[in-house]
């Protein structure tokens, strides 16, 4: 795999925990209101699959969405200043934390509803199947979400029509503070995918690497015109369910032992620079060291420097972030107004 390709999603991952660290923070500070839902222990699901998408592709996700829509390129200003409720927002200030919006980037929100992704993705994926164009929708929901009726009429759709859509279940194992074996009778979530004979598979969301090549394979058979695919990745959120909640249900040894294999510190470990051995240069041969060494130059392997700087611009650009957001506006009650469907015209809603 690519070094840089490797090198941008440590710096997502990083960018992806310092933010939603900070974002916590500023709700402490009464800068966030309502629910903050945050990310922690998950990023390599985001950041592999994301990485592995294409700018034409649509992304539609849940309300724990902040680092989807960091990954996907919305500036982290925009984010947090929706987040604070302010004017420069991505959706203007008006959707809060849970309805994150950018039309231009296909970041197609942003929902508090649980299973509202899957009609909306199978709504778009069936606009992209009757223009014939090559893009494909990614749908993002949580283990808690796939007992929702939407799931079975969206996946029969989506199968029946074979439309352009990856189904991608971030398996946290938790729906708010009810463990999965508690609501659901088949906890291999991927199984249910079967029963559409929607081609699906199991992948460690603890390791980028692999959510990365998962994502790359269904997105190319996507492309083939297979029709839908389904992922169920295994993941672990490391912080409560929102900022409401302490988590105080989860056993303390089954929290530590998911922060030990935490994605960001797993995916520092494979970028750290492997330089090889005196012994095995020597067995190289002398007149190979020169050539060895500036292979290894190219291959641009991360240098402990390199990672400080890294870490540095990441910390730079969540201030930015926090001051963007800060310096921001509320927006004025007109423009709330506005955005209500009974204000446009003469409509009568009942
Ligand atoms: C239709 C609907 N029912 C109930 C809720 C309340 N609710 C909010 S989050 C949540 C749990 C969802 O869990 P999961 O899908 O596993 O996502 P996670 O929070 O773990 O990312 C529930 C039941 C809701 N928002 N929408
Ligand atoms: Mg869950």
């Amino acid at each position: 795999m690519e070094r840089s390709v490797l090198k941008s999603m440590l710096k997502d991952m990083l960018l992806a925990r310092a933010f939603e660290e900070q974002a916590a923070y500023e709700y402490t500070q009464g800068n966030i209101a309502g629910f903050l839902h945050l990310y922690p222990g998950e990023e390599a699901v985001a950041v592999g699959v994301l990485h592995a998408a294409e700018p034409g592709d649509y992304i539609v996700s849940t309300y724990r969405e902040h680092v989807h829509a960091l990954v996907r390129g919305v500036p982290p200003g925009k984010i947090m200043a929706e987040l604070f409720g302010r004017k420069d927002g991505c959706s203007g200030g008006l959707g809060g934390s849970m309805h994150l919006f950018d039309k231009q980037r296909r970041f197609m929100g942003g929902y508090g509803i649980v299973g509202e992704t899957y009609p909306v993705s199978t709504g778009i994926a069936y606009a992209i199947a009757m223009r014939e164009l090559p893009e494909a929708v990614i749908c993002f929901f949580g283990d808690g979400a796939v007992n929702q009726g939407t799931f079975h009429e969206s996946l029969n759709m989506a199968a029946l029509w074979n439309l352009p859509i990856l189904f991608v279940c971030e398996n946290n194992r938790y729906q708010i503070g009810t463990e999965i074996h508690r609501h659901s009778k088949v906890t291999e979530v991927y199984k249910r995918a079967c029963a559409y004979k929607i081609p699906a598979e199991q992948v460690n969301g603890m390791d980028v690497i692999e959510v990365y090549k998962a994502t790359q394979s269904a997105l190319l058979r996507i492309r083939e015109g297979t029709g839908p695919q389904f992922l169920e990745i295994e993941t672990y959120r490391l912080r409560g369910h929102s900022m409401a909640d302490p988590g105080s249900y989860r056993p303390k040894v089954e929290v530590q032992a998911f922060k030990d294999e935490d994605p960001v510190t797993v995916m520092l470990q494979e970028s750290l620079p492997e330089y090889p051995s005196a012994e095995q240069i020597s067995a190289i041969g002398k007149d190979n060291i020169e050539h060895l060494s500036e292979h290894m130059h190219q291959a641009d392997l991360i240098s402990p420097e390199e990672f400080l700087r890294m870490k540095q611009q990441v910390a730079d650009s969540v201030e930015q972030a926090v001051q963007y957001a800060l310096q921001s506006p509320e927006p004025s009650m007109e423009e709330a107004f506005s955005a209500l469907n009974c204000n446009r015209g003469q409509e009568v809603l009942i």
